[in-house]
């Protein structure tokens, strides 16, 4: 297993989107094991592929509560089949966008369909953390942020700062 470096705004890699997977083989799995290795290092609750500089349709999530069992759960080209009408709103964050969180509003359960790490179909309907979890990846994985379900103003707030940063690092 490995340790993945994590790319962070403004890389525009982050806008791709990411290509879905033709099969589970070794090498999908392996990508799987890593990320899941760099969610819980970092730690985060989820993982999209891009977020480690790779644009294939793969994620990572666990929601379990620290000093609880994990339940990890790997995804390949998961899609959204069913999302309810209700709304509901979370302050999220993404590792991608360091220190900073926001209150952002979703359907409140969504049912996704996906591969599993042994290339089995499988579907799975969450509500709470898991059900915004899991928007928030599919997202990644379409080259959409969470900023992007904010206020205009606090977007581009957060993007001028994390281009600020760079530039400063750049010239350091
Ligand atoms: O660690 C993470 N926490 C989080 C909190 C609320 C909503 C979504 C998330 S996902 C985030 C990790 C991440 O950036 N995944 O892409
Ligand atoms: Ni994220």
């Amino acid at each position: 297993m490995a340790l993945l470096p994590i790319i962070e705004l403004p890389d525009p890699r982050l806008r791709l989107v990411s290509q879905p997977v033709a099969s589970i083989d070794a090498e999908i799995r392996r990508l799987m094991d890593d990320m899941l290795e760099t969610m819980y290092d970092a730690p985060g609750i989820g993982l999209a592929a891009i977020q480690v500089a790779v644009a294939k349709r793969v994620a990572v999530i666990d929601v379990a509560r620290e000093g609880d069992a994990p339940t990890p759960l790997c995804l390949a080209n998961p899609e959204i089949v069913w999302a309810s009408d209700e709304c509901a709103a979370y302050q999220e964050g993404c590792l991608s966008i360091p220190e900073y969180y926001e209150d952002v509003e979703r359907p409140e359960r969504v049912r996704v369909r996906y591969l599993d790490r042994d290339g089995k179909m499988q579907e799975l309907e969450a509500d709470g953390l898991l059900a915004t979890c899991l928007q928030h990846e599919i997202d990644h994985l379409n080259g959409v942020l969470f900023i992007d379900h904010i206020s205009r103003l606090k977007r581009e707030r957060v993007i001028k700062k994390f281009a600020k940063s760079a530039r400063l690092r750049s010239e350091a």
